[in-house]
């Protein structure tokens, strides 16, 4: 057959051949997809186990740095897959639809797979990109969705690598030149240049949204969200306006209560400015994937612990002005409350907090989610 090759509809197996239809492609992007998805399921179980951490988990206080690094590699891998993802189904999706669409038990399993695979990787992905974007066009709580369609995938994939094994290691073994099985007649990219483009299409991905965690990268990347400065150069996810804090974070009047096993205590903004003061280089890394190295100065937290009676033993938990929605609240686990650098800042990069970054105080920890870092804190309470 010269030009394009017509397939029947549904295709017949038979006929998919050619460069896109190859193996050997589509089991060097799976390998690809499956390095890239990796990463993101592990990384995105180590976010979701810092946020509701089971009795046996602790997450060290160092590197500083250790979120801002996992939580970056879960976005960029997450979003790498998205081409790779769109690739891999180019070169298979005609499979999908061919006739008769059950042949064994084996066949069945390996289509059923398939289909939830595609389905919870889409999911994912699309869930994601919408979350980073503060899209929320559903009716569920992104986290614990977001979290259990990952089993579901990591599952399905499992699956389809078992039932593939023969096949992938028989195609990632063949060498990927242009033999003479490919006739030079057959329309259509090579194998090696529809892989290059796909690769292209990961290298875009990634420059056009890591700079959003690596500095060097921002000024290539477009579609980088909240990368742009903020007040006293850090971006601000929710504003003072946005949380409803305004006033009652500029009244001056404002009292931080800290409430321990031996005492409560109030103290105004000149009472934490008169305790001892410590400087403390940490970032503000965001589950979205963005982060922002800082410099912070306020008050240690174990100094406030210690002034009402508490142990470093103790969790410790900050609560905010801000009544709505679902972060006016943290804990900080006793590993992170006793560290030297963990701080109710009032200070940011050599200025008083500014309102949007939670003034007149906030809790600035190290190796912590920003979700966590809770601004405009109005009451500590070491926990029993
Ligand atoms: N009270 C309160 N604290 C909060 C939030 C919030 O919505 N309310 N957002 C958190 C999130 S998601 C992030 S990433 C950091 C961002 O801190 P920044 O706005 O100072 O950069 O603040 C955290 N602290
Ligand atoms: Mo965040």
């Amino acid at each position: 057959m010269t030009g394009r090759r017509r397939l029947s509809i549904p295709p017949h197996e038979e006929e998919l051949t050619g460069p896109l239809h190859d193996e050997r492609v589509a089991a060097r992007l799976g390998l690809a997809l499956g390095i890239a998805f990796g990463i993101c399921f592990i990384t995105g179980l180590v976010s979701h186990a810092i946020q509701q951490p089971p009795w046996w988990f602790t997450w060290p206080t160092r590197p500083v740095n250790l979120y801002r690094v996992t939580q970056g590699l879960h976005v960029i891998t997450g979003i790498a897959s998205i081409p790779l993802l769109l690739a891999k189904l180019a070169t298979v999706y005609p499979r999908l639809f061919t006739w008769p669409p059950v042949r064994s038990a084996a066949h069945a399993l390996e289509r059923a797979s398939v289909l939830v695979l595609v389905g919870a990787a889409f999911f994912e992905l699309i869930s994601g990109l919408l979350n980073i974007a503060h899209w929320y066009p559903w009716a569920f709580f992104f986290p614990t969705a977001h979290y259990a369609v990952a089993w579901i995938a990591v599952g399905a994939i499992l699956v389809h690598i078992a039932v593939k094994l023969p096949v992938i290691r028989r195609a990632l073994g063949a060498p990927m030149g242009d033999s003479e099985d490919t006739p030079a007649s057959d329309a259509g990219p090579s194998r090696r240049i529809f892989l290059a483009a796909a690769g292209a299409g990961v290298v875009a991905a990634i420059l056009a949204t890591a700079g959003a965690t690596v500095p060097w990268l921002r000024r290539v990347s477009v579609l980088a969200v909240r990368t742009g400065e903020g007040p006293q150069g850090v971006p601000v996810n929710k504003s003072a306006v946005a949380a409803g804090v305004v006033d009652s974070a500029s009244d001056p009047s404002f009292r931080l209560e800290v409430a321990g096993p031996d005492a409560v205590v109030t103290l105004s903004l000149a009472d934490l400015r008169a305790m001892p003061q410590t400087v403390a280089d940490l970032p503000i890394a965001c589950v979205e994937g963005w982060s922002a190295s800082a410099t912070w100065r306020g008050v240690r937290v174990r100094d406030l612990v210690t002034r009402v009676g508490g142990s470093p033993e103790q969790d410790v938990r900050f609560i905010s002005l801000q009544e709505s929605g679902l972060y006016g609240q943290s804990v900080l686990p006793a590993l992170h409350a006793r560290d030297d650098l963990s701080l109710l800042a009032l200070e940011l990069n050599g200025e008083e907090l500014d309102l949007d970054h939670g003034f007149p105080c906030r809790l600035i920890a190290p190796s912590r989610p920003g979700v966590l870092q809770t601004k405009w804190v109005r009451r500590i309470e070491v926990i029993a």
